[in-house]
């Protein structure tokens, strides 16, 4: 089965949680444009969740989600609003969603979990999840250490629910790459940041569009918080701080607080611009339901090309 029959949507291809950048508004653009979009909440409580999923379903009709960031502060309050909300899916970052499963499932959530290697994949299946999204560490923000070409097979060996491919897509050959892997359709984020919609200042949008295959860089390793942003003055500082014991939470504070500083401000130098690897393929500022049409039809038009060829 693929993930569109799966999730009742038109392409099957899944948006990214994206923290601070993907409001109820955005999530529904993505969700009209044929894609499930999802409210992000790393950086947000409950209660603004609660008012961006309000305006999500204001202004789209279609299935669409929350990824639930396991990080965030607020984890148990929101997960206890998911339970009340019913949303369609649920994709969670960052961690395990096991205390919150049960209750997600037995109001007829999608449970979806990101996971970065094939032990968390097995213990997510055990607590009985729909479904689950191996993202490799070339993705944006939070990154396991497997790279997608090596984590997507050995996942879909070792469960026997739909896996769902992230980390390093943005194009058609990508995609269909990931269906070959084994993957019943992907995950993207990068690809979306440069999406007219998307509400992150331009300045962001221009950083993705500039960086080339070496412009990102994976901050905090070595403290136990590993994050992928766009290589600038605070990805360099980061670094530099790594070096001298400050406190995990500290460092992910200044992540958090300069990712809005990015986001909001357009702080090209000094804020977080998490995005992935793929950033180099992408050229220009669309709108998402062109993004996704071009995304969906240039696989179609590669895995022809690869039926023809043959090997
Ligand atoms: O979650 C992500 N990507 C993210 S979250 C985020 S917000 C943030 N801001 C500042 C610091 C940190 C995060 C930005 N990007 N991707 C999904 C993902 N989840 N990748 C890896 C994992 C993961 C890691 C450990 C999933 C489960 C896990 O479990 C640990 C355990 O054993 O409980």
């Amino acid at each position: 089965m693929r993930l569109n029959e799966f999730l009742n949507i038109k392409y099957p291809i899944i948006q990214g949680g994206m923290a601070n950048i993907a409001t109820g508004e955005f999530a529904a653009a993505v969700s009209n444009a044929g894609g499930l979009g999802l409210i992000a909440s790393g950086g947000f409580d409950a209660e603004r969740i609660r008012e961006e999923i309000k305006i999500c379903r204001l202004k789209t009709d279609k299935p669409f989600g929350v990824n639930l960031m396991l990080m965030n502060p607020d984890v148990d309050n929101i997960a206890k609003m998911l339970v009340e909300e019913k949303v369609d899916v649920i994709t969670t970052g960052a961690g395990s969603p096991e205390k919150y499963v049960d209750a997600w499932k037995e109001v007829g959530t999608k449970v979806i979990p990101v996971v970065s290697s094939v032990a968390l994949a097995k213990r997510m299946e055990r607590m009985g999840v729909d479904a689950v999204i191996a993202e490799g560490g070339e993705s944006g923000g939070h990154v396991g250490e497997m790279t997608t070409m090596a984590l997507v097979p050995m996942v879909v060996d070792a469960v026997e629910i739909p896996v769902i491919a992230a980390g390093g897509i943005a194009d058609g050959r990508q995609m269909v790459a990931a269906m070959a892997l084994g993957a019943i359709g992907v995950q993207v984020g990068t690809c979306l940041l440069v999406a007219e919609e998307c509400p992150i200042h331009e300045n962001y949008k221009l950083a993705v569009i500039k960086a080339k295959d070496n412009g990102t860089v994976v901050t905090g390793r070595s403290s136990g918080a590993p994050v992928r942003v766009i290589k600038n003055n605070m990805a360099r500082e980061y670094l530099k701080l790594e070096g001298q014991n400050v406190p995990r939470e500290e460092l992910e504070q200044l992540t958090l607080g300069s990712l809005r500083k990015a986001v909001i401000d357009g702080d090209a130098k000094m804020g977080s611009l998490m995005a992935g690897q793929v950033c180099g393929l992408i050229k220009e500022i669309k709108p998402v339901a062109k993004i996704l049409e071009e995304l969906y039809e240039g696989a179609k038009e590669e895995l022809s090309k690869l039926y023809q060829a043959s090997i």
